[in-house]
C-alpha cells in the first residue's frame, strides 16, 4: 500500500458525477437537502427517502446513505461547523467531520472517496484555514487504513483547488 500522501490528490470538478465508492455531503443538521453541493447532489441522487429515516445529524459527526442514481455506491452526509470567527471551536468540528466520514469509510470497507470542501461555502469558514485541517485529518485517517488507495478533495472552483493544492504541496 502506498504511503498516505500518495493516496491523496486534490482536483477541481463536480463531485456528484464522481465514480468513487463513497462521496461525501457537506450537509446541513436536518440531512433533508439544502443548496450548495448539497442541493446539487440531493438532486441528482433522488436519497431524500432514506435521509428522513436518519434523524438529522449533529455539527461534526456523519452518517451513509445509499448512492441511488449517482456513480457513487454511498454518499457519507456530515454537517460542517458555521464560521464564527474560529473561536467557537470550528476547527476541531471540522477535523472532526473529516474523522466521521473516513471512519465511516473504513467501517463499509471503501476503496475511494470523494470529499468537498466542508463549510466553505454557505458556512463561511475560510478555504485557505479549512485547507490544512482537511489535509491534515484525512492525512492521519489514511495511515490507519490499509484498504483505502484513493481519497479525492473534489474543488468546484480554481480558488478552492489552489488552496488545497498549496497545503498538498507543503507535504510532498
Ligand atoms: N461539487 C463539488 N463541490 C461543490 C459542488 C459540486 N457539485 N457544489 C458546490 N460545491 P456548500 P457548506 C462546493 O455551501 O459551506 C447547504 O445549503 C462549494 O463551491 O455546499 O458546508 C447545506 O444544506 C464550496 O466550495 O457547503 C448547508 O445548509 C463547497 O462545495 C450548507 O449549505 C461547500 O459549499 C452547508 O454549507
Amino acid at each position: 500500500m502506498k504511503s498516505a500522501f500518495f493516496r491523496l490528490k486534490a482536483e477541481q470538478g463536480d463531485i456528484t458525477k464522481y465514480d468513487v465508492d463513497a462521496i461525501v455531503n457537506a450537509a446541513n443538521q436536518t440531512l433533508l437537502g439544502g443548496g450548495g453541493v448539497d442541493g446539487a447532489i440531493h438532486r441528482a441522487a433522488g436519497l431524500l427517502n432514506e435521509c428522513k429515516t436518519l434523524g438529522g445529524c449533529a455539527t461534526g459527526k456523519a452518517k451513509a446513505t445509499g448512492g441511488y442514481q449517482l456513480k457513487a455506491r454511498y454518499v457519507i452526509h456530515t454537517v460542517g461547523p458555521v464560521w464564527a470567527g474560529g473561536t467557537k471551536g470550528e476547527p476541531e468540528l471540522l477535523a472532526s467531520c473529516y474523522r466521521e466520514c473516513m471512519r465511516i469509510a473504513k467501517e463499509l470497507g471503501l476503496r475511494s472517496v470523494a470529499f468537498p470542501s466542508i463549510s466553505t461555502g454557505a458556512y463561511g469558514y475560510p478555504v485557505v484555514l479549512a485547507a490544512p485541517v482537511a489535509v491534515k485529518t484525512v492525512l492521519e485517517s489514511l495511515a490507519d487504513n490499509e484498504v483505502i488507495d484513493r481519497v479525492l478533495f473534489v474543488c468546484f472552483d480554481s480558488r478552492t483547488l489552489s488552496a488545497y493544492q498549496k497545503v498538498l504541496d507543503e507535504y510532498g
